[in-house]
């Protein structure tokens, strides 16, 4: 099946923590759960995690601005080693589950995530939540969502939103136990290259619509427009496509998106992410989605947590309402 194949995780951009760097980390992040009251969805946390996030380790933070200046050909950072906690509960299996309370692991992943940019979710997709949840949910397996187990079809996040996220967040605190779950990554950069004259010509018109996701509830009131999969300079596009949600507007479209899938397929990464890994993706290079795996719902399955960042927060302030993190 071609749906599943995939290069091994890119060694070259992976930052593997030090023991010594990660009990640091694990220091700042131990204190900042202390930080209004703990409460992670809120100005006070995230402004106390902002001021900790310059206390990471020099090499992290040296690594993660690299990334931001440039992502790289396959655009994902892999930073491994992180700390999470001990002792964790089972993992949740409820639709929605998010993190309101900070860990060890929430405080080490927004520091990060705020040496990007700045921290957003979005109002109707898991209540808003900062930092959310990914786990299977029973009843939830054929859905293209993250609470789906089949295979997660490539995708930008939040495809059909104005403000999509510019880095996607994934940190493991759990260990798949089946070991078949991999975040695929597949960068434009690396597929470029393999797409035909006539298809990067079609792929950048405004051929294409992209619906709402299911974990957005489905409606969006304001029904979607034409767009161009690929746009920005034309030697290093950037893309925007969700290959269950974009849908070609005429054959011709039908098949550059074909084409453009193939050649995801061809270049993508699988990340087999243990406990303390975490995946950041470059939003506007690269597409991810994940392989099948089969869930047992007795609190041993993967579990990820999920934070989104945007390098200018400015230019979405329309849409968050009181200047807050979250937008409409
Ligand atoms: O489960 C994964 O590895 C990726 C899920 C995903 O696409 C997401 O949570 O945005
Ligand atoms: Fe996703």
């Amino acid at each position: 099946m071609t749906e599943t194949r995939y290069l091994p995780a890119p060694a070259e951009s992976a930052v593997v923590i030090t023991d010594g760097e990660r009990e640091e980390i694990a220091r700042v992040a131990g204190e900042l759960a202390l930080a209004a009251s703990g409460v992670v969805d809120g100005t006070e946390w995230l402004a106390a995690a902002r001021a900790a996030s310059a206390r990471l380790p020099h090499r992290l933070q040296a690594a993660v601005r690299e990334f931001r200046h440039d992502a790289g050909p396959d655009a994902v950072l892999l930073v491994r080693n992180l700390p999470v906690p001990d002792r964790l509960p089972a993992t949740p299996t409820l639709p929605g589950s998010v993190q309101r309370t900070a860990t060890t692991a929430t405080g080490a992943m927004a520091m990060v995530m705020l040496q990007l940019g700045e921290i957003v979710a979005y109002r109707n997709e898991k209540s808003g939540a900062l930092v959310q949840d990914v786990v299977p949910v029973p009843g939830r397996e054929r859905q293209q969502s993250n609470a789906g187990s089949v295979l997660l079809q490539m995708h930008t996040e939040n495809a059909f939103h104005r403000s999509r996220p510019d880095y996607v967040g994934l940190l493991c605190v759990r260990t798949d136990p089946t070991g078949d779950a991999r975040l695929r990554t597949a960068s434009i950069r690396r597929a470029l290259p393999l797409l035909s004259r006539e298809a990067l010509e079609v792929l950048s018109q405004e051929r294409f619509i992209t619906e709402a996701p299911p974990s957005f509830g489905g409606a969006q009131g304001l029904p979607p427009s034409p767009y161009p999969v690929l746009r920005g300079a034309s030697e290093d596009h950037d893309v925007v496509v969700d290959f269950n949600s974009t849908h070609p507007l005429d054959d011709t479209a039908r098949h550059a998106l074909e084409e453009l899938r193939t050649a995801f397929e061809t270049t993508a990464r699988g990340f087999a992410l243990t406990a303390g890994d975490l995946a950041v993706v470059d939003n506007r290079l690269a597409v991810h989605g994940r392989t099948a795996f089969t869930p047992r719902y007795d609190g041993t399955d993967r579990w990820l947590h999920r934070v989104y960042a945007v390098v200018d927060h400015r230019r979405s302030r329309a849409d968050r309402r009181d200047g807050g993190s979250v937008l409409d």
